[in-house]
């Protein structure tokens, strides 16, 4: 995956904008994808790549995760 298709899909999950994805922005993206079954568990193994444990996901936090 290229930088730029990476920013396309933080900026779809990233709902307000504000360049960090929080734990409802995941919940709801999970939910919009249909994997709304065992949600906990998508969102927190996907929290697992917030590496300075600030509760949100920056972009270079995102772009580890998915590349
Ligand atoms: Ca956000
Ligand atoms: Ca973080």
């Amino acid at each position: 995956m290229t930088e730029a298709e990476a920013r396309e899909i933080f900026k779809q999950i990233d709902a307000d904008g504000d360049g960090q994805i929080n734990i409802v922005e995941l919940a709801n993206h999970f939910k919009r994808e249909g994997h709304g079954g065992q949600l906990r568990e998508k969102v927190k193994t996907a929290m697992e790549a917030d590496q300075n444990r600030d509760r949100v996901l920056d972009f270079n936090e995102f772009h580890a995760m998915i590349k």
